[in-house]
């Protein structure tokens, strides 16, 4: 017997700042009811989800913008997508801005079953952007500001029927996000993005964003013998234009179903979990042919050191 698992990834447009929670959550209902319509079992949505992207902007004072992170999930607002998703039995993966009642500051994501449970959150590991007010920038990225990175290493869970992992925007350019869950044996990461597509530091990268987001993704799961799963919230938000190309990665390193749009879009997967054992039993069997006792740098030192 195949483990087939019908994926829906979930592509949103720009979400501008006007724009009311009750919407947006409309407009995640609306591609939910699309996705099982096509006989998805499991509906991925991108990082920061519910809101607009708004570490664009810089705050002097943090709780200015309390109002884009959740308290707790469900919530009035989002309830509807809870609701609507368990009454059609459909699964999904959400990302959020997580404000924890003893006000910690988390870039999340949860992973929700078929019957409504919560089976897993994740919260970003790897942070990027900048601490503080870059006032040269045309828009700023200040997720070091906004979120505390995650405590905890990118982990895996039993769920729709296979082993599966979480992880968030730039974690999926780390090859050690994609290792920490292939050692875990990850069948799917599921991975929400807002990438803009000008990067301030080096322009010269502007050009490549759909280049290297490909580059990460695929190289991740072939590396690691899983299906990857990767969803962007893209287009013209608050000026700022942001990278579409969501898509669905085989074990192989093929993408098997890409975006077109820069909109609300979804894409659909028929993924064979089962698929991962081509590679993860031949030439990526991990217990066969990793040498972990020559890898000690990758867990010990963060820097580079260079030889003297
Ligand atoms: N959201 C997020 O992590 N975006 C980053 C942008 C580049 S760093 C400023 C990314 O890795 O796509």
């Amino acid at each position: 017997m195949t483990r087939i698992l019908t994926i829906g990834a979930a592509q949103l447009g720009p979400v501008q700042r006007h724009h009311s929670r009750k919407e947006v959550v409309e407009r995640l209902v609306d591609l939910l009811q699309q996705a099982a319509g096509h006989g998805c079992e499991l509906v991925v949505y991108p990082e920061l989800a519910l809101t607009t992207f708004f570490p664009r902007w810089f705050a002097d004072d943090i709780t200015t913008f309390d109002e884009f992170y959740e308290r707790q999930l469900p919530g009035p607002d989002t309830e509807p997508l809870f609701d609507e998703a368990a009454r059609l039995g459909v699964g999904f993966c959400l990302g959020y801005a997580e404000l924890t009642t003893d006000g910690h500051r988390y870039n999340s994501q949860i992973l929700v079953e078929r019957d409504g449970r919560i089976v897993a959150r994740y919260r970003k590991v790897h942070i990027p952007g900048h601490e503080d007010h870059e006032p040269d920038r045309p828009f700023q990225h200040a997720e070091r500001y906004y979120f505390e990175p995650g405590p905890d290493e990118p982990g895996v869970w039993r769920a729709f029927g296979g082993l599966v992992g979480m992880m968030i925007c730039n974690d999926r350019r780390w090859p050690e996000t994609y290792r920490v869950m292939g050692l875990q044996g990850v069948e799917l990461i599921l991975c929400g993005y807002n990438t803009p597509i000008h990067y301030p530091p080096d322009p010269s990268q502007d050009i490549l964003q759909g280049f290297h987001n490909g580059l990460v993704m695929q190289a991740g799961a072939y590396q690691n013998g899983t299906w990857v799963v990767g969803v962007a919230k893209a287009g013209v938000e608050e000026g700022v234009d942001a990278l579409g190309q969501s898509c669905i990665i085989a074990p192989s390193g093929q993408v098997v179903a890409q975006a077109f749009t820069n909109g609300d879009e979804l894409l659909v997967g028929r993924c064979d979990l089962d698929w991962c054992g081509h590679y993860k039993g031949t030439l990526f069997d991990f217990d066969r042919y990793r040498r972990p006792e020559l890898y000690g740098r990758i867990s010990a030192q963060r820097g580079v050191e260079e030889p003297a």
